[in-house]
C-alpha cells in the first residue's frame, strides 16, 4: 500500500471567482499528484461543511486559506510516513476530523486530499485513473455514462429569472459521446438563435454556462428547449429527450411552493410536474419536491414512476443515512452522486452502493462552482455511472469533464450507457 510522504493545501479560484481548495499528495518513491474541489449554490442543508475563512474583508468571507493550512498542518501531521488504501485513508481522516459534517478540519481539504491521493495512487499503479476508481469498487466499466447536459439554467444559477434551476437535453440517440457533444451543439446554436429573436436577448450565459432566457413560467423554458431541439434537426423525444432539476427546496417555504407567480402545495406540485410529463419529453426530475417534504416524495415517485426518474439531490445530499431513508420509504428511484455533498471517496463510494443495492439509478453530478480539475469524469466512467451532469458545453470548467471523456472513449471504445429502465 501506498506511504503518504507529503501533503500540502493551496486556496485557488473556481468557476464563479470564489475560493477553493486544491490539495498535491506525494507518495513515498516520489510520485505527486494534486486534485481541487467543486462548491455548489443550490445546496441541501445536509452537505458536509465547506471550511471558510470568514474574513468579511477578504473574498466575503468565502477564503480558503484555513482549509487549505489543515491540509499542510494537522492532516501532513497525522497522515505522513503511513500506509493507506483509499477507505483507510478517508476513514483516517472522518476520525480525526471528529465531527458529523467535516466541519472541524472541512470537507473541502479532506476531499481534496482524498482525491489527491487517489489520483497519486493511480499514477504509482501506472493506471488511469478512472481505472483506479473502477479497481477502489470492484467494477469492470464497458460504458461511458449519458451525456444530460445543460440548456437552460434559471434559479440559483441564473438570478431566479424563473423557478426550476435547470432544463437539460439528454441526447438518446447518440452512441458516442462524440455524438452527444454534436448534439449539444446544435441544440444549444439552435436555442440561442431563438433567444435573440424571441427576446432579442444576445447570447449570456449562467453559472454553469447554460443560456438563461427570460422566460416567466417553467412551461415556456420546456417548450423552448423543445423548439431548440425541433430547429436543430433533432426528433424531441426519440433522438433527444429532456431533464430538469427542479431545485424546489429554494423556492419551497411554510409547506407551500413559490413556482413562479403560483403557489402551490405538495399535490399540487406534483401535478404540475406530471402535466410537464404528459407534454414534454421529459425523462429525468431531480429534487421535484423539497428537501423537507419527506412525506410527498413517494406520491411524486409513483406519480412520475414508468415516464421519469424520481432523482434526489437536496432530499439525498449523497448521504448513506438519508439514502437509507429514502430507500426505506420508497421515496425516489434515483440517486444524484456529488462527492463534495459527503466529503471522500469511501463514503460517496458507500452512498452508491445503497442506491444501487436498491436497484436506483445514478447521475454522478459536478457542481455549479468548478474547477479546471476533471477527476469527476474517471469518476462518473470508473464507477459506471448511468449518466453524468456536467452543465452545459460552454466554459473550461465543463470542457475540461466531457473533453476527457473524449479522451477516456478514444483510447477505450466504450459505447456510451444506455438510459435506465423507467419505472
Ligand atoms: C444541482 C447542482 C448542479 P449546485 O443542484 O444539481 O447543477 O447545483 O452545485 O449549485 O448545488
Ligand atoms: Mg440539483
Amino acid at each position: 500500500m501506498p506511504t503518504v510522504k507529503r501533503l500540502s493545501g493551496r486556496e485557488i479560484l473556481d468557476s464563479r471567482g470564489r475560493p477553493t481548495v486544491l490539495a498535491t499528495c506525494e507518495l513515498e518513491g516520489g510520485i505527486t499528484a494534486s486534485a481541487s474541489v467543486p462548491s455548489g449554490a443550490s445546496t441541501g442543508r445536509a452537505e458536509a461543511f465547506e471550511l471558510r475563512d470568514g474574513n468579511a474583508k477578504r473574498y466575503r468571507g468565502l477564503g480558503c486559506r484555513r482549509a487549505a493550512a489543515n491540509i499542510g498542518a494537522e492532516l501532513q501531521g497525522a497522515l505522513v510516513g503511513r500506509e493507506f488504501d483509499q477507505t483507510g485513508l478517508d476513514q483516517t481522516m472522518i476520525a480525526l476530523d471528529g465531527t458529523l459534517a467535516k466541519s472541524r478540519i472541512g470537507a473541502n481539504a479532506i476531499l481534496a486530499v482524498s482525491v489527491a491521493f487517489a489520483r497519486a495512487c493511480a499514477l504509482s499503479r501506472r493506471v488511469p485513473l478512472y481505472q483506479y476508481f473502477a479497481d477502489m469498487m470492484g467494477s469492470s466499466p464497458s460504458t461511458i455514462p449519458r451525456l444530460t447536459i445543460n440548456l437552460f439554467s434559471g434559479g440559483k444559477h441564473a438570478g431566479q429569472q424563473v423557478s426550476v434551476q435547470d432544463v437539460l437535453i439528454i441526447p438518446m440517440s447518440a452512441q458516442t459521446v462524440d455524438e452527444a457533444l454534436v448534439a449539444a451543439f446544435d441544440v444549444y446554436q439552435a436555442a440561442a438563435e431563438l433567444i435573440l429573436s424571441k427576446y432579442g436577448m444576445r447570447l449570456l450565459t449562467a453559472d454553469e454556462g447554460g443560456l438563461a432566457p427570460p422566460c416567466r413560467t417553467a412551461e415556456e423554458m420546456l417548450g423552448l428547449a423543445v423548439e431548440a431541439i425541433e430547429r436543430a434537426g433533432y426528433s424531441p423525444g426519440k433522438d433527444v429527450f429532456l431533464g430538469i432539476d427542479v431545485a424546489s427546496t429554494h423556492f419551497y417555504e411554510n409547506h407551500k411552493y413559490r413556482l413562479d407567480a403560483e403557489v402551490l402545495d405538495s399535490a399540487e406540485m406534483i401535478q404540475t410536474i406530471s402535466r410537464w410529463l404528459d407534454r414534454y419529453p421529459i425523462v429525468s426530475v431531480e429534487d421535484g419536491l423539497a428537501e423537507d417534504d419527506w412525506e410527498n416524495w413517494p406520491l411524486l415517485r409513483r406519480t412520475i414512476a414508468g415516464r421519469a426518474l424520481t432523482l434526489g439531490d437536496d432530499l439525498l445530499c449523497t448521504n448513506p443515512v438519508r439514502i437509507q431513508r429514502a430507500v426505506e420509504g420508497n421515496a425516489c428511484d434515483a440517486l444524484l452522486l456529488k462527492v463534495n455533498q459527503i466529503g471522500t471517496l469511501a463514503e460517496a463510494l458507500e452512498a452508491y452502493r445503497q442506491a444501487r443495492a436498491a436497484g436506483w439509478s445514478i447521475t454522478l453530478s459536478v457542481r455549479s462552482g468548478e474547477t479546471e480539475d476533471n477527476w469527476a469524469a474517471d469518476l462518473a466512467v470508473g464507477w459506471q455511472a448511468d449518466q453524468f451532469k456536467n452543465g452545459s458545453i460552454r466554459q473550461s470548467e465543463r470542457l475540461a469533464k466531457y473533453n476527457r471523456l473524449l479522451e477516456i472513449e478514444e483510447v477505450t471504445g466504450w459505447p456510451l450507457a444506455a438510459w435506465p429502465r423507467r419505472g
